[in-house]
């Protein structure tokens, strides 16, 4: 198995277009009408964006004006009124679907529920109601740091009903991330669970809450504590309350409140090029709009589909791919709470088999361990119901893409590579399955109404087939609006990397990619400092300041080396402080310290210990060269700008 290297990618020639059956019920059916949407779209943006606007949503107020641009900053549906809560919840009441599943749940310990649409309706006013009666109002911000269990929707969506914005901050980091994201957010109230099954063992999220709170995040005048794993918590009077003690007597009565378009709806924090994550910031209208529709045509979503994706609410595709974006089509989304492991290997595909999961959407990574765990373990499953597979994270390999279209699809089912970010709010380059023809490593054609390029560093566009940088042209509703209290850092990450072209701004991705002769994307990769590790994104400046925070640690360099499963695996170079030598303990003691200031999934694979780091003459650490030797590749072009040639020998000698 091999990861995508340019040149697996570059001979990847074959194609996959979609079988008669398939288009001839897709919602959007052949080359031809995927291209006249796009070329509508393309002539006119806002006149495409209302369009849908107008027929896909509940509005409280009709907008006046559809787009408000003054780069980098981006109004949709200006003077609107409307609430994404209601969208996903109330509409759906007056129709054939109030009886139907929103939410099917599977438990890792084997546990289950179904929430129809009224009963989540239901538990969602509630919250709200004992959310307002714990003090928060319209325009406060609420943490939400809990497991994958239906309350973690229903959080969001009680939120969201009544004007707070959510921020949440995945279960997997550490007490000084999440002291860090609720300080930045200013979050009132954090809602949080006892704990979480992660695997076979349980997640402490409550006392890393408790810690949070002791190590600084102050703003906070109360936890929700929703019950899960039973274990024995401390709960603070007046400070702490029980869900399950709340929510009987709670009022099911609870309307959402009437929000602008341009409302903060949830800011979600993600890594960056420095030390500091940046809080992504979406409002309500746009982002609703956005996620609609770009689920409903590129899943090709139809009333009986069971849709399921695999990822975390705590990351963007849980916030518009399990939650907002199915919800608000009224369309049934599975939620899981486990993940493989050597004792239950086919726990996803039993999943699949029990509900009849039609559509199902997962990372490269998870693909890669599922290859490596062997075919038996879905092929003794009935995976029939599948009609429709989708990737996202990370680029993926043409091996791991033929093996999930033949062994999890059947050679059956189109699969859709979705190209996207936090800061895009939905999809941007993917197929639409009944009308685009996939490659496999293809994340083939941008979405209508999406303007993509690669351009060079002074925003030309390059020849087909030549590599350069990812960039949009117009803005769309799902854009991020900008960072959280920082304009300023919106501005310089994603608007001033690429000169503006005859006056038009581009928004950079971040992203490395080329265009070939059809027209179809294929992305290489991250152009920054920022490493993708199984499928989520680590900034290498995050995990250095962690480092550099432990006593012994001089100095650090971190990169990202190629690796079988996880895409990245992360690599260490660092230099001691006097007095300090290396050694295996202190290794393992290096990396639990990051895994306590970031979390699990920024522990270091490897750590290795230099007397000093390669650098430039003006003292730049040469990332370009640690990469290489962490690869064990040939150090590639110039090392003439090398302050001390002999750092390098010594580091290649392992010394
Ligand atoms: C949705 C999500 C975004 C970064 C992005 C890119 C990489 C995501 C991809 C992909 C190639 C795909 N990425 N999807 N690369 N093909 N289909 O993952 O958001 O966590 O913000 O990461 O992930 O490098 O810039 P996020």
């Amino acid at each position: 198995m091999s990861q995508p290297t340019i040149e697996s990618i570059l001979n990847e020639k074959r194609q996959f277009p979609p079988s008669e059956e398939f288009s001839k019920n897709a919602r959007i059916k052949s080359l031809e009408e995927y291209q006249a949407l796009y070329d509508q779209a393309a002539a006119n943006p806002e006149q495409f964006w209302e369009q849908l606007a107008e027929k896909e949503l509940h509005w409280f107020k009709k907008w006046d004006k559809v787009l408000d641009w003054q780069p980098p900053n981006a109004k949709w549906f200006v003077g609107g009124q409307m609430n994404i809560s209601y969208n996903c919840l109330d509409r759906h009441l007056t129709t054939h679907r109030k009886n139907k599943a929103a939410l099917i749940w599977e438990g890792e310990p084997g546990d289950s529920r179904t929430l129809t649409y009224a009963q989540l309706h239901r538990e969602v006013c509630q919250m709200a109601n004992v959310l307002k009666d714990m003090g928060v109002k319209k325009g406060d911000r609420v943490g939400i740091y809990m497991p994958m269990i239906p309350e973690a929707a229903v959080a969001m969506l009680a939120c969201a009903r009544i004007g707070a914005a959510h921020t949440v901050i995945f279960g997997g980091f550490s007490a000084e991330s999440l002291k860090d994201r609720l300080v930045d957010a200013q979050a009132k109230l954090v809602i949080t669970a006892d704990g979480g099954w992660r695997k076979e063992s349980i997640v402490a999220l409550k006392e890393q809450v408790d810690k949070a709170l002791e190590l600084g995040a102050s703003s906070v005048e109360h936890v929700l504590v929703v019950k899960r794993t039973g274990q024995e918590i401390a709960m603070t009077p007046d400070r702490d309350q029980w869900w399950h003690e709340l929510q009987p007597t709670a009022s099911a009565n609870c309307p959402a409140e009437p929000m602008d378009s341009e409302d903060l709806l949830f800011i979600l924090y993600t890594s960056g090029t420095t030390g500091k994550p940046k809080g992504v910031v979406h409002t309500t209208a746009g982002y609703n709009l956005y996620t609609h529709v770009t689920l409903q045509w590129t899943f090709d979503l139809q009333e009986t589909d069971v849709y399921w994706c695999t990822a975390d609410v705590g990351w963007i595709t849980g916030h518009s791919y399990i939650v907002y974006g199915p919800l608000s089509n009224g369309a049934t989304t599975v939620m899981y709470e486990g993940a493989p492991r050597p004792s239950n290997p086919g726990c996803f595909w039993d999943v699949i088999e029990k509900y009849g999961v039609t559509i199902f959407y997962t990372a490269p990574t998870a693909i890669r361990s599922f290859i490596k765990m062997g075919d038996q373990h879905p092929n003794a499953r009935d995976l029939s119901s599948l009609r429709l597979l989708g990737t996202v994270g990370e680029p993926i390999n043409p091996e791991a893409w033929i093996w999930y279209a033949h062994v999890i699809g059947g050679d059956r089912c189109p699969i859709v590579d979705t190209w996207w970010q936090t800061e895009t709010g939905g999809f941007m380059i993917t197929p639409l399955p009944g009308a685009i023809a996939t490659k496999p490593g293809s994340a083939t054609r941008p979405f209508p109404g999406i303007l993509a390029e690669i351009v060079d560093l002074d925003g030309s566009p390059v020849p087909a087939n030549e590599g350069g940088y990812l960039v949009i042209k117009h803005p769309w509703p799902g854009m991020m609006r900008t960072v959280y209290g920082d304009p300023d850092r919106f501005r310089r990450t994603y608007w001033e990397h690429i000169a503006p072209k005859d006056g038009h701004y581009l928004y950079f991705a971040g992203d490395g990619a080329r265009c070939d002769e059809d027209g179809y994307f294929w992305v290489m990769g991250r152009v920054d400092d920022v490493i993708n590790v199984s499928g989520h994104r680590l900034g290498t400046m995050e995990i250095e300041s962690a480092l550099v925070s432990h006593e012994s640690v001089a100095e650090a360099a971190v990169v990202g080396k190629p690796d079988e499963v996880r895409g990245e695996a992360i690599v260490a170079f660092l230099s001691l402080e006097n007095g300090y030598e290396p050694s295996p303990e202190l290794e393992k003691a290096l990396k639990q310290h990051v895994v306590n200031e970031i979390g699990a999934l920024a522990r270091p694979t490897e750590i290795r210990f230099t007397e000093d780091l390669p650098k430039t003459r003006s003292g730049k650490i040469m990332r370009r060269l640690l990469r290489n030797l962490a690869a064990g590749e040939e150090i590639a072009g110039d090392t003439s700008t090398l302050q001390d040639r002999s750092v390098l020998d010594k580091l290649r000698s392992g010394g």
